[in-house]
Protein backbone atom coordinates (compact mmCIF):
# COMPACT_ATOMS: atom_id res chain seq x y z
CA UNK A 1 0.00 0.00 0.00
CA UNK A 2 1.18 3.35 -1.20
CA UNK A 3 1.46 6.60 1.61
CA UNK A 4 -2.17 7.83 1.18
CA UNK A 5 -1.96 10.64 3.41
CA UNK A 6 0.91 11.63 1.53
CA UNK A 7 -0.85 11.46 -1.59
CA UNK A 8 -3.62 13.13 -0.56
CA UNK A 9 -1.49 16.18 0.92
CA UNK A 10 0.29 16.71 -2.35
CA UNK A 11 -3.50 16.43 -4.30
CA UNK A 12 -4.96 18.87 -1.75
CA UNK A 13 -2.38 21.23 -3.09
CA UNK A 14 -2.81 20.30 -6.33
CA UNK A 15 -6.29 21.76 -5.95
CA UNK A 16 -5.76 24.35 -3.68
CA UNK A 17 -4.36 26.11 -7.06
CA UNK A 18 -7.87 26.87 -8.17
CA UNK A 19 -8.95 27.73 -4.67
CA UNK A 20 -10.80 24.19 -3.72
CA UNK A 21 -10.98 23.36 -0.60
CA UNK A 22 -10.76 19.14 -0.56
CA UNK A 23 -11.77 19.12 3.18
CA UNK A 24 -14.81 20.85 3.00
CA UNK A 25 -16.09 19.08 -0.46
CA UNK A 26 -15.06 15.65 1.47
CA UNK A 27 -17.37 16.63 4.41
CA UNK A 28 -20.11 17.61 1.34
CA UNK A 29 -19.91 14.52 -0.02
CA UNK A 30 -19.60 12.10 3.27
CA UNK A 31 -23.02 13.73 4.22
CA UNK A 32 -25.38 13.91 1.19
CA UNK A 33 -27.11 10.76 1.57
CA UNK A 34 -27.25 8.07 -0.98
CA UNK A 35 -30.41 5.53 -1.00
CA UNK A 36 -29.07 2.13 -1.10
CA UNK A 37 -31.65 -0.71 -3.24
CA UNK A 38 -32.51 -3.46 -1.05
CA UNK A 39 -33.29 -5.35 -3.83
CA UNK A 40 -29.82 -5.91 -5.91
CA UNK A 41 -29.26 -8.50 -3.06
CA UNK A 42 -32.33 -10.96 -4.47
CA UNK A 43 -32.97 -9.60 -7.88
CA UNK A 44 -35.98 -8.00 -6.87
CA UNK A 45 -37.54 -11.25 -6.20
CA UNK A 46 -38.98 -10.35 -2.05
CA UNK A 47 -40.07 -12.29 0.44
CA UNK A 48 -44.01 -12.25 -0.03
CA UNK A 49 -44.86 -16.62 0.52
CA UNK A 50 -45.77 -16.47 -2.83
CA UNK A 51 -45.49 -18.27 -5.80
CA UNK A 52 -44.03 -16.17 -9.09
CA UNK A 53 -40.85 -14.34 -10.05
CA UNK A 54 -40.09 -10.92 -11.55
CA UNK A 55 -42.90 -9.56 -13.58
CA UNK A 56 -43.70 -6.04 -14.88
CA UNK A 57 -40.96 -5.54 -17.94
CA UNK A 58 -37.62 -5.32 -15.97
CA UNK A 59 -35.41 -8.34 -15.88
CA UNK A 60 -32.23 -9.42 -14.15
CA UNK A 61 -30.47 -11.70 -15.65
CA UNK A 62 -27.49 -14.28 -14.32
CA UNK A 63 -27.32 -17.17 -11.91
CA UNK A 64 -24.54 -15.87 -9.95
CA UNK A 65 -24.83 -17.99 -6.39
CA UNK A 66 -25.24 -17.22 -3.19
CA UNK A 67 -28.48 -14.81 -3.46
CA UNK A 68 -30.03 -13.77 -0.14
CA UNK A 69 -32.95 -15.68 0.54
CA UNK A 70 -34.47 -14.69 3.96
CA UNK A 71 -34.64 -10.88 5.08
CA UNK A 72 -32.20 -11.46 7.57
CA UNK A 73 -29.60 -12.96 5.04
CA UNK A 74 -30.42 -9.86 2.73
CA UNK A 75 -29.95 -7.63 5.82
CA UNK A 76 -26.43 -9.31 6.88
CA UNK A 77 -25.67 -8.96 2.82
CA UNK A 78 -26.81 -4.87 3.16
CA UNK A 79 -24.41 -4.74 5.89
CA UNK A 80 -21.57 -6.52 4.54
CA UNK A 81 -21.71 -4.09 1.44
CA UNK A 82 -22.07 -1.13 3.76
CA UNK A 83 -18.99 -1.69 5.43
CA UNK A 84 -17.52 -0.92 2.19
CA UNK A 85 -19.67 2.47 1.39
CA UNK A 86 -17.98 5.25 2.26
CA UNK A 87 -21.07 8.29 3.34
CA UNK A 88 -24.66 8.62 4.74
CA UNK A 89 -26.63 5.89 3.27
CA UNK A 90 -30.25 5.27 3.93
CA UNK A 91 -32.20 1.79 2.99
CA UNK A 92 -34.81 1.73 0.18
CA UNK A 93 -37.35 -1.01 0.55
CA UNK A 94 -39.96 -2.14 -1.61
CA UNK A 95 -43.26 -3.41 -0.67
CA UNK A 96 -42.96 -6.85 -1.60
CA UNK A 97 -40.02 -7.25 1.36
CA UNK A 98 -43.27 -7.47 3.64
CA UNK A 99 -42.48 -10.08 6.73
CA UNK A 100 -45.73 -11.74 7.46
CA UNK A 101 -46.02 -15.28 8.85
CA UNK A 102 -49.25 -16.03 6.16
CA UNK A 103 -49.29 -14.14 3.02
CA UNK A 104 -50.81 -10.79 3.36
CA UNK A 105 -51.87 -9.48 -0.01
CA UNK A 106 -50.52 -6.09 -1.04
CA UNK A 107 -53.54 -4.23 -0.55
CA UNK A 108 -53.78 -5.40 3.01
CA UNK A 109 -49.99 -4.79 4.47
CA UNK A 110 -49.35 -2.80 7.66
CA UNK A 111 -46.09 -0.83 9.25
CA UNK A 112 -46.37 -4.33 11.27
CA UNK A 113 -44.66 -6.57 8.14
CA UNK A 114 -41.81 -3.75 8.28
CA UNK A 115 -41.02 -4.02 11.35
CA UNK A 116 -38.14 -5.58 11.25
CA UNK A 117 -36.58 -3.32 8.55
CA UNK A 118 -37.52 -0.47 11.16
CA UNK A 119 -36.17 -1.93 14.03
CA UNK A 120 -33.32 -2.74 12.41
CA UNK A 121 -32.49 0.66 10.54
CA UNK A 122 -33.16 2.36 14.10
CA UNK A 123 -30.74 0.24 15.43
CA UNK A 124 -28.25 1.21 12.69
CA UNK A 125 -29.04 4.97 13.09
CA UNK A 126 -29.98 4.62 9.24
CA UNK A 127 -32.75 5.89 7.38
CA UNK A 128 -35.71 4.17 5.10
CA UNK A 129 -36.78 4.90 1.83
CA UNK A 130 -39.96 3.25 0.29
CA UNK A 131 -41.70 1.74 -2.76
CA UNK A 132 -44.73 0.54 -3.75
CA UNK A 133 -44.76 -2.70 -5.47
CA UNK A 134 -47.40 -2.40 -8.78
CA UNK A 135 -45.71 -5.40 -10.26
CA UNK A 136 -44.55 -9.31 -9.41
CA UNK A 137 -48.43 -10.02 -8.70
CA UNK A 138 -51.37 -11.73 -10.50
CA UNK A 139 -53.18 -8.45 -10.66
CA UNK A 140 -50.75 -6.30 -12.28
CA UNK A 141 -50.56 -8.85 -15.61
CA UNK A 142 -52.65 -6.55 -17.57
CA UNK A 143 -52.20 -2.82 -15.59
CA UNK A 144 -52.55 -1.45 -12.32
CA UNK A 145 -53.30 2.04 -11.47
CA UNK A 146 -54.67 2.62 -14.93
CA UNK A 147 -56.70 -0.47 -15.03
CA UNK A 148 -60.37 0.09 -16.47
CA UNK A 149 -61.16 -2.77 -14.39
CA UNK A 150 -62.20 -0.78 -11.08
CA UNK A 151 -61.61 -3.87 -9.00
CA UNK A 152 -58.27 -4.11 -10.11
CA UNK A 153 -57.60 -0.43 -10.12
CA UNK A 154 -59.20 -0.28 -6.49
CA UNK A 155 -56.72 -2.85 -5.33
CA UNK A 156 -54.00 -1.01 -6.13
CA UNK A 157 -54.70 2.55 -4.97
CA UNK A 158 -55.49 0.49 -1.58
CA UNK A 159 -52.09 -0.54 -2.18
CA UNK A 160 -50.63 3.30 -2.71
CA UNK A 161 -52.41 3.81 0.39
CA UNK A 162 -50.93 0.95 2.58
CA UNK A 163 -47.53 2.16 1.66
CA UNK A 164 -47.76 6.04 2.01
CA UNK A 165 -49.18 4.85 5.46
CA UNK A 166 -45.83 2.39 5.94
CA UNK A 167 -43.76 5.31 4.64
CA UNK A 168 -45.08 7.46 7.51
CA UNK A 169 -44.32 4.65 10.07
CA UNK A 170 -40.84 4.65 8.67
CA UNK A 171 -40.61 8.44 9.20
CA UNK A 172 -41.56 7.69 12.65
CA UNK A 173 -39.53 5.17 13.56
CA UNK A 174 -36.28 6.35 12.25
CA UNK A 175 -36.92 10.31 12.19
CA UNK A 176 -35.64 10.88 8.67
CA UNK A 177 -38.33 11.52 5.96
CA UNK A 178 -39.02 8.59 4.06
CA UNK A 179 -38.83 9.04 0.39
CA UNK A 180 -41.47 7.10 -1.56
CA UNK A 181 -41.02 6.16 -5.25
CA UNK A 182 -44.02 4.99 -7.43
CA UNK A 183 -43.82 3.55 -10.56
CA UNK A 184 -46.34 1.39 -12.29
CA UNK A 185 -45.24 -1.04 -14.85
CA UNK A 186 -48.32 -0.41 -17.11
CA UNK A 187 -48.10 -0.08 -20.66
CA UNK A 188 -48.98 -2.13 -23.97
CA UNK A 189 -46.72 -4.14 -26.32
CA UNK A 190 -49.05 -3.05 -28.71
CA UNK A 191 -49.84 0.28 -30.27
CA UNK A 192 -53.15 1.09 -28.09
CA UNK A 193 -56.72 2.64 -29.61
CA UNK A 194 -57.06 4.37 -26.52
CA UNK A 195 -53.94 6.07 -25.29
CA UNK A 196 -56.14 8.44 -22.98
CA UNK A 197 -58.35 6.48 -20.99
CA UNK A 198 -55.41 4.70 -19.26
CA UNK A 199 -53.61 8.29 -18.56
CA UNK A 200 -57.04 9.83 -16.57
CA UNK A 201 -57.79 6.58 -15.11
CA UNK A 202 -54.02 6.66 -13.58
CA UNK A 203 -54.19 10.57 -12.87
CA UNK A 204 -57.70 9.61 -10.83
CA UNK A 205 -55.93 6.75 -9.12
CA UNK A 206 -52.59 8.77 -7.51
CA UNK A 207 -55.44 11.69 -6.60
CA UNK A 208 -57.13 9.37 -4.94
CA UNK A 209 -54.32 7.45 -3.02
CA UNK A 210 -52.69 11.26 -1.98
CA UNK A 211 -56.22 12.61 -0.90
CA UNK A 212 -56.79 9.44 1.45
CA UNK A 213 -53.67 9.93 2.83
CA UNK A 214 -53.12 13.71 2.93
CA UNK A 215 -52.52 13.36 6.96
CA UNK A 216 -49.82 11.54 6.43
CA UNK A 217 -46.57 12.96 7.30
CA UNK A 218 -42.64 13.27 7.01
CA UNK A 219 -43.29 11.52 3.60
CA UNK A 220 -41.85 12.38 -0.62
CA UNK A 221 -43.53 10.91 -3.26
CA UNK A 222 -41.28 10.93 -6.31
CA UNK A 223 -43.27 10.02 -9.50
CA UNK A 224 -41.03 7.81 -11.92
CA UNK A 225 -41.90 8.05 -15.45
CA UNK A 226 -40.40 5.51 -17.94
CA UNK A 227 -40.22 5.29 -21.88
CA UNK A 228 -41.20 1.50 -22.35
CA UNK A 229 -40.54 -2.05 -20.56
CA UNK A 230 -39.93 -5.33 -21.98
CA UNK A 231 -44.00 -6.66 -23.44
CA UNK A 232 -44.67 -3.06 -23.22
CA UNK A 233 -42.71 -1.55 -26.11
CA UNK A 234 -45.19 0.60 -27.85
CA UNK A 235 -46.96 2.24 -25.04
CA UNK A 236 -46.41 3.04 -21.36
CA UNK A 237 -49.09 5.37 -19.35
CA UNK A 238 -46.97 6.97 -16.61
CA UNK A 239 -44.55 8.04 -19.71
CA UNK A 240 -42.25 11.18 -18.95
CA UNK A 241 -44.67 13.60 -20.02
CA UNK A 242 -47.91 12.37 -17.97
CA UNK A 243 -45.40 12.28 -14.66
CA UNK A 244 -43.93 15.46 -15.26
CA UNK A 245 -47.21 16.77 -16.01
CA UNK A 246 -48.70 15.00 -12.50
CA UNK A 247 -46.12 16.71 -10.46
CA UNK A 248 -46.22 20.17 -12.24
CA UNK A 249 -50.42 20.43 -11.62
CA UNK A 250 -50.10 18.96 -8.37
CA UNK A 251 -47.87 21.83 -7.26
CA UNK A 252 -47.49 19.92 -4.00
CA UNK A 253 -44.17 20.23 -1.38
CA UNK A 254 -44.46 16.70 -1.64
CA UNK A 255 -45.35 15.14 -5.28
CA UNK A 256 -41.79 15.42 -7.02
CA UNK A 257 -40.37 13.74 -10.09
CA UNK A 258 -38.37 10.89 -9.90
CA UNK A 259 -36.30 10.50 -13.27
CA UNK A 260 -34.21 6.59 -13.93
CA UNK A 261 -31.41 7.17 -15.72
CA UNK A 262 -32.73 4.41 -17.71
CA UNK A 263 -35.73 5.55 -18.35
CA UNK A 264 -35.45 7.57 -21.70
CA UNK A 265 -34.96 7.00 -25.35
CA UNK A 266 -31.21 5.92 -25.86
CA UNK A 267 -29.74 9.58 -26.96
CA UNK A 268 -31.67 11.32 -23.81
CA UNK A 269 -30.06 12.33 -20.60
CA UNK A 270 -30.96 12.77 -17.11
CA UNK A 271 -28.08 15.62 -16.89
CA UNK A 272 -29.55 18.10 -19.28
CA UNK A 273 -33.22 17.55 -18.08
CA UNK A 274 -32.51 18.78 -14.15
CA UNK A 275 -32.22 22.37 -14.83
CA UNK A 276 -35.72 22.34 -16.69
CA UNK A 277 -36.92 20.28 -13.61
CA UNK A 278 -35.53 22.33 -10.62
CA UNK A 279 -37.23 25.56 -12.79
CA UNK A 280 -40.23 24.39 -11.26
CA UNK A 281 -39.86 22.10 -8.69
CA UNK A 282 -37.80 22.21 -5.18
CA UNK A 283 -36.74 18.40 -5.32
CA UNK A 284 -36.03 15.60 -7.30
CA UNK A 285 -36.08 11.87 -6.68
CA UNK A 286 -33.19 10.17 -8.69
CA UNK A 287 -32.45 6.62 -9.58
CA UNK A 288 -29.13 6.36 -10.30
CA UNK A 289 -28.57 3.20 -13.04
CA UNK A 290 -26.70 2.16 -15.87
CA UNK A 291 -29.04 1.44 -19.11
CA UNK A 292 -26.95 -0.27 -21.65
CA UNK A 293 -28.98 -0.22 -24.86
CA UNK A 294 -32.17 -0.38 -22.83
CA UNK A 295 -33.26 0.12 -19.35
CA UNK A 296 -31.01 -3.04 -18.44
CA UNK A 297 -30.13 -1.64 -14.78
CA UNK A 298 -26.45 -2.26 -14.76
CA UNK A 299 -24.63 -1.63 -12.08
CA UNK A 300 -23.90 2.09 -12.15
CA UNK A 301 -20.49 2.76 -13.34
CA UNK A 302 -17.86 6.08 -12.93
CA UNK A 303 -18.79 7.05 -16.29
CA UNK A 304 -19.48 9.95 -17.78
CA UNK A 305 -23.15 10.58 -17.28
CA UNK A 306 -22.95 9.73 -13.90
CA UNK A 307 -20.47 12.00 -13.42
CA UNK A 308 -22.60 15.03 -15.70
CA UNK A 309 -25.62 14.00 -13.68
CA UNK A 310 -23.42 14.79 -10.45
CA UNK A 311 -21.93 18.06 -11.83
CA UNK A 312 -24.95 19.29 -13.04
CA UNK A 313 -26.26 18.99 -9.05
CA UNK A 314 -23.69 20.96 -7.77
CA UNK A 315 -23.62 23.45 -11.00
CA UNK A 316 -27.13 24.24 -9.89
CA UNK A 317 -26.27 24.15 -6.25
CA UNK A 318 -29.20 21.37 -5.87
CA UNK A 319 -27.09 18.77 -4.49
CA UNK A 320 -28.40 18.87 -0.72
CA UNK A 321 -32.24 19.02 -3.01
CA UNK A 322 -32.17 15.68 -4.44
CA UNK A 323 -33.09 12.74 -3.23
CA UNK A 324 -30.04 10.41 -4.85
CA UNK A 325 -31.19 6.46 -4.69
CA UNK A 326 -29.93 3.64 -6.80
CA UNK A 327 -31.77 1.43 -9.27
CA UNK A 328 -29.98 -1.49 -10.23
CA UNK A 329 -30.31 -5.34 -10.53
CA UNK A 330 -26.91 -7.29 -11.96
CA UNK A 331 -27.80 -11.66 -10.90
CA UNK A 332 -24.30 -12.38 -13.15
CA UNK A 333 -21.79 -11.13 -10.62
CA UNK A 334 -21.60 -11.22 -6.58
CA UNK A 335 -24.22 -9.16 -5.30
CA UNK A 336 -22.71 -7.76 -2.77
CA UNK A 337 -19.81 -6.69 -5.19
CA UNK A 338 -22.15 -5.46 -7.22
CA UNK A 339 -23.70 -2.71 -4.29
CA UNK A 340 -20.25 -1.69 -3.44
CA UNK A 341 -18.77 -1.15 -6.98
CA UNK A 342 -22.63 1.04 -7.76
CA UNK A 343 -22.91 2.94 -4.50
CA UNK A 344 -18.93 3.68 -4.52
CA UNK A 345 -19.16 4.69 -8.07
CA UNK A 346 -22.43 7.05 -7.39
CA UNK A 347 -20.29 8.38 -4.12
CA UNK A 348 -17.00 8.82 -6.59
CA UNK A 349 -19.30 10.43 -8.82
CA UNK A 350 -20.31 12.70 -5.95
CA UNK A 351 -16.97 13.61 -5.14
CA UNK A 352 -15.63 14.05 -8.25
CA UNK A 353 -18.02 16.93 -9.41
CA UNK A 354 -17.45 18.86 -6.40
CA UNK A 355 -13.72 18.73 -6.53
CA UNK A 356 -14.03 21.19 -9.27
CA UNK A 357 -13.20 25.22 -9.66
CA UNK A 358 -17.15 25.51 -10.11
CA UNK A 359 -17.18 29.50 -8.82
CA UNK A 360 -14.09 29.62 -11.66
CA UNK A 361 -15.75 28.20 -14.70
CA UNK A 362 -19.06 30.21 -13.63
CA UNK A 363 -17.31 33.15 -13.64
CA UNK A 364 -15.56 32.95 -16.63
CA UNK A 365 -18.95 31.57 -18.41
CA UNK A 366 -20.49 34.61 -17.66
CA UNK A 367 -17.67 36.87 -18.51
CA UNK A 368 -18.31 35.50 -21.99
CA UNK A 369 -14.76 33.19 -22.24
CA UNK A 370 -15.72 30.58 -23.89
CA UNK A 371 -12.23 29.26 -24.56
CA UNK A 372 -11.54 29.75 -20.84
CA UNK A 373 -15.05 28.09 -19.84
CA UNK A 374 -13.67 25.00 -21.98
CA UNK A 375 -10.03 24.68 -20.86
CA UNK A 376 -10.97 24.62 -17.55
CA UNK A 377 -13.50 22.29 -17.50
CA UNK A 378 -11.17 20.10 -19.45
CA UNK A 379 -8.02 20.27 -17.31
CA UNK A 380 -9.82 19.00 -14.48
CA UNK A 381 -10.88 15.50 -15.96
CA UNK A 382 -7.28 14.35 -15.37
CA UNK A 383 -6.76 16.16 -12.20
CA UNK A 384 -5.44 13.52 -9.02
CA UNK A 385 -8.84 12.56 -8.22
CA UNK A 386 -7.78 9.02 -6.78
CA UNK A 387 -5.41 10.18 -4.32
CA UNK A 388 -8.28 12.44 -2.54
CA UNK A 389 -10.87 9.40 -2.82
CA UNK A 390 -8.47 6.96 -1.43
CA UNK A 391 -7.62 9.12 1.15
CA UNK A 392 -11.93 9.80 2.06
CA UNK A 393 -12.33 5.72 2.29
CA UNK A 394 -9.26 5.31 4.20
CA UNK A 395 -10.57 8.21 7.13
CA UNK A 396 -14.07 6.36 6.73
CA UNK A 397 -12.52 3.05 7.24
CA UNK A 398 -14.23 1.91 4.28
CA UNK A 399 -10.84 0.34 2.65
CA UNK A 400 -8.73 2.18 0.38
CA UNK A 401 -8.79 0.76 -3.38
CA UNK A 402 -9.46 -2.84 -3.72
CA UNK A 403 -9.38 -3.60 -0.19
CA UNK A 404 -13.05 -4.88 -0.48
CA UNK A 405 -12.72 -7.12 -3.13
CA UNK A 406 -10.59 -9.65 -1.49
CA UNK A 407 -12.95 -9.57 1.96
CA UNK A 408 -15.88 -9.73 -0.31
CA UNK A 409 -14.92 -12.99 -1.71
CA UNK A 410 -14.18 -14.36 1.64
CA UNK A 411 -17.92 -13.53 2.25
CA UNK A 412 -18.54 -15.49 -0.56
CA UNK A 413 -16.69 -18.18 0.44
CA UNK A 414 -17.64 -18.07 3.95
CA UNK A 415 -21.30 -17.71 4.01
CA UNK A 416 -22.94 -17.01 0.31
CA UNK A 417 -21.65 -20.08 -1.19
CA UNK A 418 -23.42 -22.07 2.19
CA UNK A 419 -26.45 -21.05 1.26
C1 LIG B 1 -38.36 0.11 -13.25
C2 LIG B 1 -38.12 1.25 -12.33
C3 LIG B 1 -38.31 0.96 -10.86
C4 LIG B 1 -37.76 -0.38 -10.45
C5 LIG B 1 -37.77 -0.63 -8.95
C6 LIG B 1 -37.48 -2.05 -8.61
O1 LIG B 1 -37.98 0.34 -14.53
O2 LIG B 1 -36.85 1.76 -12.54
O3 LIG B 1 -37.76 2.00 -10.13
O4 LIG B 1 -36.47 -0.58 -10.93
O5 LIG B 1 -38.97 -0.21 -8.45
ZN1 LIG C 1 -36.15 3.24 -11.20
Amino acid sequence: MYDVEKGYELAKEYYAQYGIDVDKMIEIADKTPISMHCWQGDDVLGFEKKEGGLSGGIQTTGNYPGRATTPDELRADIEKAMSYIPGELKVNVHANYAEADTFVDRDAITPENFKNWADWAVEKGIGLDFNPTYFSHPKSDKATLSSADEDIRKFWVKHGIACRRIGEYFYKRTGKVCVINHWTPDGDKEFPIDTLTPRTQLKKSYDEIFEATKDVEGVMDGIESKVFGIGAESFTAGSHEFCMGYVMKANSDHIIMTLDTGHYHPTEVVSAKLASVYTFSDHVLLHVSRPIRWDSDHVVAFDDETKSIMEELVRLDKLGDTYIATDFFDASINRIAAWVIGLRNTRKAMLYALLQPTELMKKTEAAGDVSGRLAISQEFKAAPFALVWDYYCAKTNKGVGLKWLDEVREYEKNVLLKR
